[in-house]
């Protein structure tokens, strides 16, 4: 073997020792070059003391410079290797990361909980209850008798005999009283059913926000007061409230509550039909046969209660034209709440 070959040989090992792209590839041509069995430099430094005295002095060196060369190499690649990335893929640790998509609250949830929290402040619990119900609770209960028009088979959704979808959540108010002495102070949010023909204005499935406070003592005067506060909470510092008579089955005296118009300030526009105000809604002095179907004595106790939708007031608040964005769920549409 001349000085060429062995040039050629210490090439050879040089490069494959590049190609090496971890240390466990290293070390297979360590293996191949240099392994006691059958690495190749070894194998040549086996050949040397069999070799003529001359040709062994300029063989051997050539072969021993040829052994350090290759070691010195693997030594600084496999500190190379050691010290550079680790193998695998190459992450770019500087990038910026992709954003989670983030969910957010439905206009309806968001005005609940606004709800809740205002009442709250007014020392109001929330309670909730079942969605289907029976008669005692939906109607019975609440003073409202078997020839009224509001129990007709087609205005609800009877399950069966007795047992229908709920049409307002008073009976979970009427649960709570059944079950606990006065005082109450409760109100009760929550989903109600009624077989309307859906439209811009009308959906039949809708969320209600029901309250009671049942004490002694308690007045007309605190009905106003509290629903009054509610409405400049909910909808702003500068809304007015007007109380107009009404009738309702489970109160009396009975009224609907109205805040000035918040598109026209009160001055008439299409949205408050030129009146100035909107109804937002119903409330009364809870009527003694109610407090008499749940076992209060009427003698002892008063009370006020109120109903009002939550999707009305959704609407209202956020300038929603049509009920039905609020259950369609396009995310076009909520995104931008
Ligand atoms: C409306 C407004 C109202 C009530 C709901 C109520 C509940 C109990 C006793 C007495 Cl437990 N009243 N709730 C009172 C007045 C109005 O809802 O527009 N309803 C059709």
């Amino acid at each position: 073997m001349d000085a060429d070959e062995i040039r050629a040989l210490l090439q050879k090992a040089l490069d494959r020792i590049e190609a090496a792209t971890d240390v466990s590839a290293l070390e297979a041509v360590r293996v191949e070059w240099l392994g006691r069995k059958g690495g190749q430099i070894t194998a040549l430094m086996k050949s040397i003391p069999s070799l003529a005295a001359e040709q062994r002095a300029r063989f051997g060196q050539a072969v021993n410079e040829l052994k350090a060369a290759v070691t010195e190499r693997l030594d600084a690649r496999k500190a190379a290797l050691e010290a550079g990335r680790p193998a695998g893929p190459r992450i770019d640790v500087t990038m910026p990361g992709r954003r989670p998509a983030l969910g957010r609250l439905h206009p309806i949830t968001r005005a609940t909980r606004e709800m809740v929290e205002i009442f709250g402040r007014l020392g109001f619990e929330v309670v909730e209850g079942p969605e289907v119900e029976d008669e005692w609770h939906n109607f019975v209960g609440l003073n409202i008798p078997s020839e009224h028009p509001a129990r007709d088979p087609l205005d609800n959704y009877y399950l069966k005999d007795h047992v229908l979808l709920r049409t307002q959540t008073s009976t979970v108010q009427i649960r709570v009283m059944e079950n606990r002495k006065p005082p109450v102070r409760i109100i009760a949010p929550g989903r109600v059913y009624r077989p309307d023909t859906v439209d811009a204005g009308h959906s039949n499935m809708f969320h209600q926000l029901e309250g009671l406070w049942v004490e002694k003592g308690v007045t007309f005067a605190d009905l106003k007061g509290v629903l009054a506060m509610f409405a400049r909470a909910f909808f702003g510092p500068q809304v007015r409230t007007r109380f107009q008579p009404s009738y309702f089955p489970f109160t009396e005296p009975s009224a609907e509550m109205y805040v000035s118009c918040l598109l026209c300030g009160g001055s008439g526009c299409p949205a408050c039909k030129r009146t100035g105000w909107i109804e937002i809604l119903g409330c009364g002095m809870v009527d003694p046969n109610v407090f008499q179907a749940v076992g209060y004595d009427p003698e002892e106790v008063t009370g006020f209660a109120f109903g009002m939708g939550i999707d009305r007031q959704t609407m209202l608040k956020y300038g929603i034209h049509d009920i039905r964005l609020l259950f369609e769920n396009d995310v076009r549409f909520l995104r931008q709440f």
